[in-house]
């Protein structure tokens, strides 16, 4: 496969330099040589101009590839038609340890389990057995290639952009498209570029670059655009450090992020045993990052451009609540005062699909190492989950893990567990307001342990270790010191480690599983009364009418992130069941006319109750209802369930200030309106009393505004004008009742 792909670059990326008439950065390289049409004929507009793209390979983790290939089972295909995976590793909680823990996740998602098993056996999917490793690392160890196109169903799937790809994240809908054999659309993004200068030294490192980046671009900034990163910075820096800067893209709203082809990226690929790769990505290089002339003169060629200087760079701690509130350690100890935040850190926390590397845990290893042999006993629990089979087995090897145990950590089982809500934290539910401290990427309320007193904040791994062991969020280690067992004063030195293991990775049994030569023996088998499974049923169709009478279910305040709309941790169980998982719909978004989270009024019997059960009883009576919201509503992941759970409840729109792209996309694809308040200023005209009526849906039309009157409580009205981004495609998706709906239809001939 990586063979074709190279052998089209060169005449696919002729053509786009003709058509463009201008030098290309990587990501056009990448873009253009991926158009689902072969060679360009047309230059295309950035950030206007929908593109259809025909990716190399899809992948899916567990949580979502339940919806995922539920769908695709309605697609009346034999096998996918792109090298797909899943990977088990959302369902793993953290509890005591690994082994004990995976004996667990197996035990309570058989059924789960089996069905992905089983499924990706029948249509030629590879999976990646429970324990096996998280998604994004698994992926970057053994399919991620320079030059390359992916998508997957999790937003971190950006992470792959560390070795040179243009990797992003989607809904199922989104993968179930590519496997089916049909094209895939994006529009086409804007481009920024950062370009890195010096070099990382001493306490910073990789995270650091990305957690400064959120900084200047916030959870939205990136919205729309690839980031695309050079400059000598950006060549020092490791491939996996590179995984780590573009996985963090997500938390920007980037559609991904990306790196040139360099040495770093062959070190990692001969040292992950794909010399092969190598060698040929070696043939084209050239190809395989931006036209000198585009990184000479940066600003001729990008939307935007921003500079970073390593050298100066220092280590920050992100948070709390959202990963965009940026502190430099040098003055966190200002920040936390003025704040009011805990400074006690209750738990360390390293690994996750962010930071999980060798070089990671290598440089985590030389602190707890030095933490022993100084006579510092960590103030704060510890814990690791490692990204990979492979890694895990490598640092054992390598004597880290003994490191750690020394120091008293927990080892959990390589899976998302606490970065997701997976962790059975002891003490979560007393509620209690303390902070902890992480190297995984999102640090949303209540996302870790359940507890929205629980201040997340994100930083390397190597600081998180400084914090654990300090036990306080405003040790800065460049400066400060602490007192050991004998009650001498003692300083940390900046950490060291390998990049890539010296006697190279290692592995017993990696955990994967390759799908059956002819699957059309095999059978997928999902129990009508299961709990955790259900078949999907098609949605209705519209039926051609302005949608009248209606409701708003939810006037959401504030940050919504698609943890808000839906949950995961305990709710991860529901996953493939949309009926049952929909009964955390919205219950972490906050009601804007009362201030709590799932109490709304529900207008059929004017008492307040939980946002599930009142949309149910709205879905009874015949009661349409819309949802709204503030800036950059579904931001975070890409579950679909954000979007079907809504839809399955029959909510019919969601209107907000603005969307993150994936929410917004998976909006269209199940049928639902995605709109946006034309003047921001008039989600303030929303009453909690109002009754509000499409005027001109009937006219529904690219590039067209739509009208909607408040009739309020008083008798008055306004109307307000609400944008939308439909083309005409996803405007017969929306006709059709979503997008699977048109796909249903073309099978049934
Ligand atoms: C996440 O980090 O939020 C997740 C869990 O990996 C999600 C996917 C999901 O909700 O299953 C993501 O980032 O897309
Ligand atoms: Fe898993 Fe966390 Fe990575 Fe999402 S961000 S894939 S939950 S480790």
């Amino acid at each position: 496969m990586i063979k074709a792909v190279y052998s089209r670059f060169p005449e696919r990326i002729e053509a786009a330099r003709k058509l463009t008439g201008k030098p290309l950065t990587l990501t056009e390289k990448i873009l253009y040589a991926h158009l689902w049409q072969g060679n360009a004929s047309e230059a295309y507009g950035r950030g206007t101009s929908y593109v259809d793209f025909a990716p190399d390979r899809v992948a899916m983790q567990d949580a979502t590839a339940q919806m995922a290939l539920l769908q695709f089972m309605q697609a009346g295909r034999k096998k996918v038609a792109v090298p797909s995976t899943v990977h088990c590793d959302h369902l793993i909680q953290a509890r005591v340890g690994s082994n004990t823990d995976l004996q667990e996740a197996l035990n309570k998602n058989n059924e789960v389990f089996n069905f992905l098993s089983s499924i990706s056996d029948k249509y030629g999917i590879g999976f990646w057995k429970p324990g096996a490793g998280i998604i994004h690392q698994v992926v970057l160890e053994n399919y991620a290639f320079p030059g390359g196109m992916m998508i997957g169903t999790d937003s971190h799937t950006v992470n792959a952009g560390g070795l040179g790809m243009v990797a992003i994240g989607v809904g199922g809908a989104d993968a179930m498209d590519v496997m089916a054999g049909m094209a895939w659309e994006l529009k086409f993004p804007k481009l920024i570029g950062i370009k890195l200068t010096g070099k990382l030294n001493g306490w910073t490192s990789a995270k650091d670059v990305i957690l400064k980046v959120a900084g200047l671009l916030t959870v939205k900034g990136g919205t729309g655009a690839i980031v695309e990163y050079f400059g000598e910075g950006a060549i020092s820096l490791s491939c996996t450090g590179k995984g780590t800067i573009c996985n963090m893209g997500a938390e920007i709203g980037a559609t991904t992020s990306t790196f040139g082809y360099d040495e770093s990226m062959e070190r990692y690929l001969r040292s992950t045993g794909r010399s092969e790769v190598a060698d040929m990505a070696n043939n084209i290089k050239a190809h395989l990052t931006g036209d000198d002339e585009v990184y000479a003169n940066p600003e001729k060629y990008f939307d935007q451009v921003f500079e970073i200087n390593l050298s100066e760079l220092e280590p920050h701690l992100n948070g709390p609540f959202t990963p965009d509130l940026a502190t430099p350690i040098s003055k966190m100890k200002e920040e936390a005062a003025k704040n009011n935040w805990p400074t006690k850190v209750e738990v360390g926390l390293i690994g996750s699909c962010t930071n999980s590397s060798y070089e990671d845990i290598a440089r985590s290893a030389s602190l707890a190492k030095q933490a022993n042999s100084k006579g510092l006993k960590p103030k704060a629990e510890f814990s690791i989950t490692p990204g990979s089979e492979q890694v895990r087995f490598t640092i054992e090897r390598d004597g880290f893990i003994d490191i750690f145990n020394s120091m008293g950590a927990t080892v959990y089982a390589n899976a998302c567990g606490p970065c997701i809500g997976m962790w059975a934290r002891v003490g979560a539910e007393k509620k209690e307001k303390n902070t902890i401290v992480h190297s995984f990427n999102r640090n949303f309320q209540s996302r870790n342990d359940g507890n929205p007193n629980t201040l997340a904040f994100v930083a390397s791994p190597e600081l998180t270790t400084a914090l654990a062991i300090a036990g306080d969020l405003t040790f800065n280690p460049l400066t400060d010191t602490l007192v050991n067992d004998k009650g001498e004063t003692v300083k940390l030195d900046p950490p060291s480690g390998d990049e890539l293991p010296l006697k190279g990775f290692d592995v017993k049994d990696a955990g994967y599983q390759a799908p059956a030569e002819d699957g059309s023996g095999v059978e997928v088998k999902v129990a009508l009364d299961s709990e955790r499974l259900q078949l999907l049923a098609p949605f209705a169709d519209w039926d051609g009418n302005n949608i009248t009478g209606a409701r708003v279910l939810i006037k959401a305040k504030g940050k919504c992130t698609t943890d808000h709309i839906s949950m995961a941790g305990p709710w991860l169980r529901y996953r493939g069941h949309l009926d049952n998982i929909a009964n955390n719909t919205l219950i972490g978004a906050t009601n804007f006319f009362n201030g709590e989270q799932n109490k709304v009024k529900n207008h059929l019997n004017g008492e307040y109750d939980e946002v599930p059960k009142v949309q149910r009883a709205y879905k009874a009576a015949g009661v349409p209802t819309i949802v709204v919201g503030d800036q950059n509503y579904g931001e975070g992941s890409s579950r679909e369930h954000a979007a079907m759970q809504p839809r399955h409840l029959g909510v019919k729109a969601i209107l907000v200030k603005s969307f993150a792209r994936i929410h917004e996309t998976n909006l269209k694809k199940q049928g639902m309106l995605a709109l946006t308040f034309a003047n921001e200023a008039d989600y303030d005209k929303i009453e909690e009393n109002d009754v509000i009526n499409f005027t001109d849906l009937t006219s529904f039309a690219p590039e067209k505004q739509l009208h909607l009157e408040l009739v309020h409580a008083n008798g008055t009205k306004d109307v307000i004008a609400v944008n939308h981004t439909y083309n005409a495609q996803q405007i017969d998706w929306f006709k059709a009742g979503g997008a699977l709906n048109l796909i249903r239809k073309s099978i049934a001939g």
